[in-house]
């Protein structure tokens, strides 16, 4: 049985009051392709240990989320192996000698059915964790989160995964105009830039929580364990 009491998490800028049967746990886009040595995102020269920091955090914190019974989504960013849904400009965009489509060090580059697109092993979804096929950065855009998540009655979204600027923002902005309260877990979301995970997670809690709370896997952890 989900327990329906509220649990106070410290974070910033202030508390956050988790709702465990209201909130889901959100993990963005942990795939092959951004994380593995070898993988795309270290073909494109980016330092993937930035990135691999989260695993271990993200492990735990989905071990306790699942033992506590509460409810798991998860997201790849990905295209239809036709790129149907691949936006010419998104596809050129770079201006880099391999594209989204092309053959990469695993597989096709962000192709839906590739090794390279699917979910770290570490982080591998089970049973009942829905996973989101998301053709954009934002989790919202294209895709049946936001009615999976209205099934389920959730309200809030405790979001963790890469990158703590790209995908990670514009699914936190996507989900806090849709009426979510998003709270972020600093080592649970990585960059590729140590500048960008500093500023990424300033911007969401700026200005009294603009877009929403800023706190660690730790006092999740913590929470969930007691509510
Ligand atoms: N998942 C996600 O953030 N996709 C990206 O392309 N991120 C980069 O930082 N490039």
């Amino acid at each position: 049985m989900v327990p329906d009491k509220i649990a106070i998490v410290e974070a910033e800028p202030y508390p956050f009051e988790l709702w465990p049967s209201r909130c889901a746990l959100i993990v963005i886009d942990m795939q092959r392709d951004f994380l593995e040595p070898g993988g795309f995102g270290e073909m494109l020269g980016n330092d993937v240990s930035q990135l691999r920091r989260t695993i271990e955090p993200n492990r735990k914190l989905l071990a306790a989320w699942r033992a506590a019974g509460l409810f798991v989504v998860h997201t790849r960013e990905g295209h239809r192996p036709d790129l149907a849904d691949l936006p010419p400009a998104k596809r050129i965009r770079g201006r880099g000698k391999m594209h989204i489509g092309d053959q990469g060090p695993m597989g096709r580059i962000l192709v839906r059915g590739e090794k390279g697109h699917d979910i770290i092993p570490e982080l591998y979804p089970i049973g009942g964790e829905p996973v989101i096929d998301k053709p954009g950065k934002g989790a919202f855009h294209a895709t049946d989160l936001h009615t999976i998540l209205q099934y389920h009655g959730i309200r809030q979204l405790v979001v963790t995964g890469v990158t703590t600027e790209v995908c990670v923002n514009t699914t936190v902005r996507e989900a806090n105009d849709r009426g979510f309260d998003c709270l972020v877990l600093e080592d649970c979301v990585g960059s590729y830039f140590r500048e960008f995970q500093e500023m990424g997670l300033r911007m969401i809690k700026a200005q009294g929580g603009i877009f929403g709370w800023v706190g660690n896997s730790k006092d999740v952890i913590k929470a969930i364990g007691k509510s």
